[in-house]
């Protein structure tokens, strides 16, 4: 059967009846990839899969979500959506919101998101309203304005997104025959690690698991308000997805922690870069830098045993590394070549690089 995205894949698990038309654009159903060549290189015993999220319509987990935001939006008969974003959100909602034939109106920090978010958010034809400020004046200002103007806040603060997104593990659980022992994410508004949980706990109560994971999130140096254990105020770093210093779901992650006796921490940009880098080179599997985030941290608890060996470990990659070309070329050393439209300079360019 046709594979139509997933809200009719997983409609009996999700807040839909058979009145409600599917705003879709076949999102899920994402790759999920064993690393061959990684956990060598770690000197560790470990199975290591990454669910590829960037394999979404429109790059990213966002679309999961926004399926379901916008379809129940416009049940709801909404006629415009809005959200604040660090690039994927807004990229996300302007698709589905074109898709739907509604307006998307995004706020986003000025010149602080990746250039294919914004390309993805100009060509959907979405309101672009840039801020003199960073996500968490944005999402203040959504939060705000809804109440002053008819439209509908798309952000993962709307519960329709945890929702969809929670499909994310139902995939995961079906690939692997039962949950993995440790899941692994980057972390900004804590939506998707919530959303996660949400997913384990309900097909482990429904028995389609027989146990669910510890939950770890990761969260990048500048801008960790949960490994940090509080707000931050002017976060910081080169993964510009997740430059987050006031977290929506700050109470619900810290009862996922609990939970699922799992933690927080802090990566530096640099191993960030360096575990994207690794990603590309050694599995061909290129993600944004925020969504490197996930494997740069596992990566750091296998080699100090908290992650212990014999363990099975799923890493989200949540965005597609095409989204930020610019800070792609920037860390890559490797000169190009130049040469006359000769064949002899071909063929040198060939051996001198064998
Ligand atoms: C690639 O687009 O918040 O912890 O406004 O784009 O659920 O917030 C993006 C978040 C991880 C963090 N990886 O997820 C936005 C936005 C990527 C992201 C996250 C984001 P949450």
């Amino acid at each position: 059967m046709r594979y139509t995205g997933l809200i009719n894949h997983y409609k009996d698990r999700l807040p839909v009846d058979e009145n409600t038309k599917f705003i879709s654009l076949g999102e899920g159903n994402t790759p999920f990839i064993r690393l061959e060549n990684i956990p060598a290189l770690l000197g560790k015993e470990v199975d290591i899969y990454v669910k590829y999220e960037g394999l979404n319509p429109t790059g990213s987990f966002k679309d999961r979500g926004m399926t379901m935001a916008v379809t129940k939006a416009v049940e709801a008969g909404s006629k415009a959506i809005i959200c604040a974003s660090t690039g994927n959100t807004s990229a996300s909602a302007a698709a589905y919101a074109a898709r739907a034939g509604i307006k998307a109106f995004v706020l986003i920090p000025e010149g602080k998101i990746a250039l294919g978010k914004l390309a993805q958010a100009m060509m959907h034809g979405a309101v672009i309203i840039q801020i003199k400020g960073n996500f968490d004046d944005g999402m203040r200002l959504v939060k705000e304005v809804a109440d002053h103007a008819p439209v509908s806040i798309v952000n993962s603060i709307n519960p329709f997104r945890l929702q969809g997104q929670k499909t994310a593990a139902f995939e995961i659980v079906e690939e692997l025959g039962d949950a993995p022992d440790y899941h692994c994410l980057p972390v900004g508004n804590a939506g998707n690690i919530s959303a996660h949980w949400m997913g384990y706990k309900e097909y482990q109560q429904d028995g389609k698991a027989k146990k669910t994971p510890a939950m770890v999130g990761y969260q990048a140096a500048g801008a960790a308000p949960f490994a940090k254990g509080e707000m931050v105020d002017n976060p910081e770093t080169i993964a510009t997805a997740i430059r987050i210093g006031h977290p929506q779901s700050w109470d619900l992650a810290h009862k996922v922690e609990k939970e699922s006796n799992g933690w927080f921490d802090a990566i530096t940009d640099e191993a960030i870069l360096a575990a994207q880098k690794l990603l590309t080179e050694q599995e061909g599997i290129f993600c944004e830098p925020a969504s490197a985030t996930s494997l740069a941290g596992a990566m750091i608890d296998i080699k100090n045993g908290k992650i212990p060996e014999g363990s099975t470990i799923v890493c989200t990659l949540t965005g597609h590394g095409l989204k930020d070309p610019d800070t792609a070329i920037a860390q890559c050393t490797n000169e190009m070549i130049l040469i006359n439209p000769v064949m002899d300079e071909v063929k040198n360019a060939i051996l001198n690089n064998m």
